[in-house]
């Protein structure tokens, strides 16, 4: 059978909603099995209760219904409601609820002792010992040295910005900087916000550049691409890699990696040359085209061609299909594969695809890429609920890295202030930076310096491995968080409500922890509300009620329905697109976006280091969830993948043993050998190489990528550069 014939084994591998079920029921539809389950229940005759929640095994947070037989929980069906499940979970919404009941569960606040080793002590110990050190670090050094990484959670996001404003520090980031920090922030220069989204169920053609919805899942947006390839939409997948999208795909352009600014470039270059390009609508609407038209002109298919490895018929090709296809057509916005975070010229991308979609005129056009609204609470009248003072000083890293936005900051330059000293106290909320954002070693360094070092979890960590005190959250199941608002063609507000009882007596939700340490650092008074509380006049000012959420779960704003076809207010300081931005010149880069090598490119023998979600796992928390990493076991999924041309050059084979090496790192796992990858990369999958011995099941299983990425970080927009890392691959015993 060929390698890019799709099986049903691996397309159930790489469908959403099929996988969990395959460790437990063998390969039944999800239909027959959720009949199953329910007579199942109904015979067992045991209590049910339901409760609607968000699943925390992604940013998605796609909202379900739990079902819950005499206090455990039973089963989840994804609500039809939410935006984003649309009726479904994927394969990790289902399987990351065993985190609740997961013996590795932290269940006591611990502190490090001198051996290094971790003692359980009191809630009161904690909070009294963590706030002594903030009060002294801010006695010697200002709030400014202390910091809060996070990944935005509806309760999480809200809680920890509040607790470092009341200590007077701006320092709070998320996980952006390994994530989509380039690409929000490119956009914003150029569109004057971080995303859109790309209206693929309506399109004629739409390119993914770096993005694998059957991978890297949300379950509405994998609907939408069968949605569109039934329609007879054409649909076109730049990746180095054949990922699992081919399925709905009718094109595979294996482009080099890193390269992917040349190929928007090009086909910049030829709609411009051209002239297949709406001349009127660029003057309206952009400040710049002149300049950056000029430009252009030695981006020719041919130029790119040396670059992509794509050659320069196909790229003539693709830009005057989209031409045609114009204005049901997009370059989709991505998200993190391509250039989220991982080379020296992703910002720089990200800024070349607005300008590529403003040639198409698709901006909120049927087809084509949309700004949708959103809803957000109102104002607050109750003054216990009143913001802290705005802190005086910026987030920092605002001045070495401008064009990083202040809403994500880069995390990356407070572990180097970290490792130079200058922040003294990291806190870390459902945040494992140690293992997922850059070099794990100059991570681990960084973090070990800190006077303090503070993580909320609810396993041991590799972060909290190297954390002075680790307090222990309740699992997502176990707690009520704040409304969460998400936008769309009609914006919705979702509630992640309280499925089960605490399971661990002495864990507490965040919001209890947050408020906890406040009172002990002397700044309660802004955290006199509950969770209840809070969450409920959230909920007035939008209309609703804490008790009208819980009964729906999702509720949504049809009022606010996006309607096709108005311009939008481009919020650039211009007031317009801007094909030239200011703000990129002083950060030192071209006013216009303009090729930009990678930092490093693999020479001789040498592989790029590419990486890439698996369906039945998400980024380092998922790996010791024993059903999912069954199914790692059961399909060989830790191989790292090897173009076959390469291969036979290397003399490796198939199912071989290798060793992967660099400067930074070298280890041993088994290669998948295959057409399916772009001869210049090698692939390796993002979830695994746990280094933490608690996490029984995750702990030593496969390599990590972030191990052999130098810790560097792009220049002007201080993402990670995750892929900036060469390899060499050898046969083990070779
Ligand atoms: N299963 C799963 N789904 C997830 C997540 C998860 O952890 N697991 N996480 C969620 C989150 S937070 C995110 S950010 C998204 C990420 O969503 P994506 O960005 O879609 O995910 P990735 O798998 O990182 O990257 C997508 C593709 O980019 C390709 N790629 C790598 N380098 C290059 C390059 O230089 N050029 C091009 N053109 N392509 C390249 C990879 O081969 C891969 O197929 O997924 C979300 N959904
Ligand atoms: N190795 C590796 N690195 C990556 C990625 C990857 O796939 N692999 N993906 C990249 C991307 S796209 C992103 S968005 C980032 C994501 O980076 P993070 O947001 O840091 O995501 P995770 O690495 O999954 O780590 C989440 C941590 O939160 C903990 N956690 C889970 N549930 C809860 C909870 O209810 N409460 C608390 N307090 N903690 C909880 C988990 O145990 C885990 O330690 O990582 C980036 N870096
Ligand atoms: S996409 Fe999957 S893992 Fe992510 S929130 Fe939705 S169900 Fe959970
Ligand atoms: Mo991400």
């Amino acid at each position: 059978m060929s390698e890019n014939a799709i099986t049903r084994r691996s397309f159930l591998a790489g469908s959403a909603g099929a996988v969990a079920l395959t460790a437990a029921a063998g390969y039944v539809g999800f239909n027959a099995w959720e009949q199953a389950h329910a007579e199942e229940a109904a015979q067992g005759g045991g209590e049910t209760k339901t409760a609607h929640s968000l699943c925390n095994a992604c940013s998605s947070k796609c909202g379900f219904t739990a079902y819950v037989v005499d206090g455990r929980l039973d089963k989840l069906i994804g609500d039809v409601s939410h935006p984003y499940a649309k009726g479904k979970l994927c394969a990790r919404g289902y399987g990351y609820s065993q985190i609740a009941y997961s013996k590795d569960r932290l269940t006591d606040p611990l502190k490090k002792n001198d051996k290094g080793q971790f003692e359980v002590i009191s809630w009161d110990q904690a909070f009294s010992e963590i706030a002594d050190k903030v009060k002294a670090i801010i006695g010697s050094d200002g709030p400014e040295a202390l910091a809060m990484v996070q990944d935005p959670r509806p309760s999480g996001k809200y809680y920890t910005k509040r607790f470092m404003h009341a200590l007077g520090s701006a320092n709070v980031y998320t996980h952006g900087a390994a994530c989509n920090l380039s690409k929000e922030s490119g956009f914003t220069q150029v569109i004057g916000t971080g995303n859109y989204s790309s209206d693929v169920a309506n399109s004629k053609m739409t390119m993914f550049i770096g993005r694998s919805y059957a991978d890297a899942i949300r379950p509405s947006s994998v609907a939408s691409l069968q949605k569109a390839h039934e329609k007879g939409a054409h649909i076109v997948l730049v990746d180095p890699r054949c990922s699992n999208s081919r399925v709905f795909a009718d094109e595979w352009v294996p482009i080099n990696p890193g390269t992917d600014l040349a190929l928007v470039l090009a086909m910049s270059y030829v709609l411009v040359t051209r002239g297949l390009y709406d001349e009127a609508y660029m003057r309206e609407n952009t400040v710049g085209f002149d300049e950056w038209a000029t430009s252009l002109a030695e981006c020719t298919p041919e130029w790119a061609a040396g670059i992509t490895g794509i050659d320069a018929g196909t790229i003539a090709r693709l830009a005057v299909e989209f031409a045609d296809a114009a204005p049901a057509a997009s370059i989709e916005p991505s998200w993190r594969g391509a250039f989220g975070c991982s080379y020296a010229n992703s910002g720089e991308t990200a800024r070349a695809i607005c300008l590529f979609n403003t040639l198409l005129g698709c901006w909120n056009q049927k087809g084509g890429a949309l700004f949708t609204s959103s809803v957000s609470a109102g104002k607050l009248t109750d003054e216990r609920f009143a913001d802290p003072k705005k802190p005086e000083a910026k987030i920092a890293g605002s001045a070495e890295y401008p064009l990083a936005l202040s809403s994500m900051g880069t995390n990356l330059f407070a572990a180097q202030q970290a490792k130079e000293g200058a922040i003294k106290g990291m806190f870390f909320y459902n945040s494992n930076m140690a293992a997922g954002y850059s070099n794990t070693a100059y991570l681990a360094e960084a973090l070990s310096n800190l006077d303090l070092c503070v993580v909320v979890d609810v396993q041991m960590s590799e972060t909290a491995m190297l954390a002075d005190y680790v307090l222990p959250d309740t699992s997502y199941l176990e707690r009520l968080e704040l409304p969460e608002f998400i936008g769309g063609k009609v914006p919705a507000v979702a509630l992640r409500d309280r499925v089960l009882e605490k399971i661990h007596p002495n864990t507490k939700p965040v919001d209890e922890i947050f408020s906890g340490l406040a009172e002990a650092c002397g700044v309660g008074e802004y955290f006199q509300f509950t969770v209840d509380e809070l969450a409920d006049a959230q909920l007035q000012t939008v209309g609703l009620s804490l008790n009208t959420l819980r009964q729906m779960g999702t509720a949504s704003f049809p009022e606010k329905e996006f309607s096709y076809g108005n311009m939008p207010k481009w919020k650039t300081p211009t007031g317009k697109i801007q094909c030239t931005s200011e703000a990129c010149e002083k950060a030192g880069l071209s006013p216009y976006p303009t090729w930009v090598a990678p930092a490093v490119m693999p020479m001789g023998n040498e592989l790029r280091l590419i990486g890439g979600k698996q369906a039945i796992h998400s980024h380092t928390q998922t790996g010791n969830i024993e059903d999912l990493m069954q199914i790692t076991k059961d399909y060989d999924l830790t191989r790292v993948w090897l173009n076959a041309d390469m291969a036979s050059r290397l003399g490796i084979a198939d199912g071989d043993e290798v060793e992967v090496s660099n400067g930074e790192h070298t280890g041993r796992v088994r290669c998948k050998v295959t057409q399916r990858l772009n001869p210049t990369a090698l692939y390796m999958p993002s979830h695994y190489g746990c280094s933490s011995p608690d996490q029984h099941t995750a702990y030593d299983v496969g390599l990590r990528q972030m191990d052999f990425v130098p810790f560097h970080l792009e220049p002007g927009y201080g993402a990670a550069m995750t892929q900036e890392a060469v390899v060499t691959v050898k046969k083990v015993g070779a």
